[in-house]
């Protein structure tokens, strides 16, 4: 389940304020088609989890798989004369049996406020009708699915592929600034995520694997109902932090070392994303310490540089100055390098922050502009091999009309 958090679910009033948007920048004549998509083959019969395609489940909050969305507008100067429909799978008692329930009309029209739902066998002769009837295709390009790769065949034979419209880049705007819902979603996956990681915290012992570290975290937001969380959480012990991504946590973590974590539940589709670093005997060593105090103050200058009018590049140099001057002063940049800001990217390579929502590196536009709204992970970090770790501390923020507040809680 992408909602997750025990059904949390954004109110249905959400869906027809997004529909509502999208409508106001469409031209007469017009039918947007989305797709729910289907859980990717990963062998044989085995399949990938189902997780809905981003732009449909943003106007419908519906996670069904095959499911179409379309919002026609037909005439451009009446507000009224618009159509909604979903299709979806019809309910199969028997195929239910082995896969789980489908969503009945009276379910699907609770959860996105569309009164006319449909079963996806009228979808064909639907489609049909809109393109003998000329209407302007509109469609999230970005769409790997199937069936939106099977509309773009049927689009190619018409002659009608060229003049079709991609919304993902009008979307992509909506989606950069969150409503009070969407934030009310996503403080309710960062509460989940605190709670498993303070969990984790009174856990920690010299000797114990990444692994279990690993599974204790997921098991805690397993149990408060996040099924699948933000992204595959990273649990790195020691010289391990030195790697972003690391993808084997199978090793032990000794006395004296780090354990860098980096992890997030979701809730209504929204993702948190959350990075920590603990002592794993619960002492941090000087140098240890010393970088925990380099990268606050990292994080310290990226709030303040978060404000309205700066932008994800303004926010990065602003962050990589305090770096650059932090690992002088530590002397692991010398004191006498005359480009500090160069040297420093080999410690500090990679951004500050990055767009939070439905995604966890959310859809953005990189140049744009902060405005108030705008829901961020800023997760400086610095990894020096010379001392044989690294790590970064990660936080979620909100931009506000005055500036930056945090979502999450701080580590001390
Ligand atoms: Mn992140």
């Amino acid at each position: 389940m992408f909602t997750d958090v025990a059904g949390y679910r954004l109110p249905a009033s959400e869906y027809i304020h997004r529909r509502k948007m999208l409508l106001s920048k469409l031209s007469a004549n017009t039918a947007v088609i989305l797709f729910a998509g289907r859980a990717p083959v990963a062998s044989l019969d085995e399949s990938y989890p189902f997780l809905p395609n981003r732009t449909f489940f943003y106007f419908s909050g519906i996670e069904q798989e095959e499911s179409v969305l379309l919002i026609m507008k037909h005439d451009a100067s009446s507000e009224s004369d618009v159509e909604v429909r979903l299709y979806l799978l019809p309910r199969e008692p028997e195929k239910e049996k082995w896969t789980g329930h489908r969503l009945s009309v009276d379910e699907a029209e609770e959860i996105s406020a569309i009164s006319d739902v449909r079963v996806l066998d009228e979808w064909k002769s639907d489609l049909e009708e809109i393109l003998s009837n000329n209407m302007n295709i509109a469609w999230d390009e970005t769409d790997p699915s199937p069936m939106r790769h099977q509309l773009e065949k049927e689009l190619a034979r018409t002659d009608r592929f060229d003049s079709a419209t991609d919304i993902s880049g009008f979307v992509t705007l909506l989606r950069m600034v969150k409503s009070s819902a969407e934030v009310a979603a996503i403080r309710k996956a960062i509460a989940v995520t605190e709670e498993s990681l303070s969990i984790l915290e009174e856990n920690l012992h010299p000797g114990m694997r990444e692994c279990e570290a690993l599974a204790i975290l997921e098991c805690e937001m397993v149990k408060r109902g996040s099924l699948f969380q933000s992204f595959s959480t990273i649990a790195a012990g020691g010289k391990n932090t030195l790697c972003l991504h690391y993808p084997t946590p199978l090793c032990t973590i000794s006395d004296g070392e780090m354990l860098q974590i980096d992890t997030g539940a979701r809730a209504g589709g929204y993702c948190s994303d959350i990075s920590r670093v603990y002592a794993v005997n619960g002492k941090r060593t000087g140098r240890q310490q010393a970088l925990f105090e380099l990268i606050s103050e990292c994080k310290k200058t990226a709030l303040e540089a978060i404000a309205p009018g700066a932008t994800i590049a303004s926010v990065n140099e602003a962050t990589r100055k305090t770096a650059a001057s932090g690992l002088k002063d530590l002397g692991v940049i010398s004191p006498s390098e005359p480009d500090a800001l160069t040297s420093c990217k080999q410690y500090y390579w990679h951004n500050t922050l990055h767009h939070l929502g439905l995604d966890v590196h959310d859809v953005s536009d990189r140049e744009m502009v902060f405005v108030p709204g705008m829901v961020f992970a800023v997760e400086p970090g610095i990894y020096i091999p010379e001392w044989g770790f690294g790590f970064r501390v990660e936080d979620d923020v909100i931009l506000t009309e005055t500036g930056s507040e945090y979502l999450s809680t701080p580590q001390l």
